[in-house]
């Protein structure tokens, strides 16, 4: 077995119906995540045994450090791990509504109101072109908040960024039940967002 194992996913699959549909979260869980997992540890034996031995997000965060011949699988299917676990955790049942706490304040600094927030977010995210996420993250510089477009399975930490907030707009994200709908699924998704953990990794992240 390698380092990496398949993270768990906290609720049960069909607790986020019906804005998130139980049969893409099984397969999205079970195939897609795990397969970002094996293709972790696959890549992972492959790296200096000193990187090995650090943790997952270290590596991330100096992407440019791994070795040239593994630096596109780690990037990628690091990051997926990675990716997948913070968005299985940004998400609950009966989530959703106006955050409050220092995320609420954050939000409020940096886009003005939550309204005008949501709309950015959701604009940007579905206009996402092929498959990536977009992130709300926290970024040390400048000790702010601000919204980034990732692609593919690319980390923000990658950029220095520490992510908060996550949607995967990969088409297994959403395609069974919202087809090309993309946007109609972004839409639904703000039902579930799950702030208090966004708002715990602001208060980790600060
Ligand atoms: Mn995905």
């Amino acid at each position: 077995m390698g380092k990496f194992t398949l993270p768990e996913v906290p609720y049960a699959y069909d607790a986020l119906e019906p804005h998130v549909d139980a049969r893409t979260m099984e397969i999205h869980h079970t195939k897609h995540h795990q397969a970002y997992t094996n293709g972790l540890n696959d890549n992972w034996e492959k790296l200096p045994a000193d990187m090995q031995s650090k943790d997952l997000l270290d590596v991330l965060a100096n992407i440019s450090s791994v070795p040239e011949a593994v630096r596109g699988a780690i990037n990628f299917h690091g990051g997926g791990y990675d990716n997948h676990r913070l968005f299985w955790n940004n998400m609950k049942q009966n989530g959703g509504g106006t955050p409050g706490g220092k995320i609420g304040d954050a939000i409020n600094k940096a886009f003005g109101d939550f309204n005008s927030f949501k709309e950015q977010f959701s604009t940007k995210t579905v206009a996402v072109q092929g498959s990536g996420w977009g992130w709300l993250v926290f970024n040390p510089k400048t000790k702010n908040v601000e919204y980034k477009a990732m692609p593919n399975q690319t980390s923000p930490r990658t950029e220095g960024l520490t992510p908060l907030l996550g949607l995967d707009v990969w088409e297994h994200a959403y395609y069974l039940k919202y087809q090309n709908k993309r946007a109609d699924y972004v839409t639904a998704w703000w039902n579930v967002v799950n702030w208090d953990e966004v708002d715990k990794r602001l208060t980790k992240a600060q």
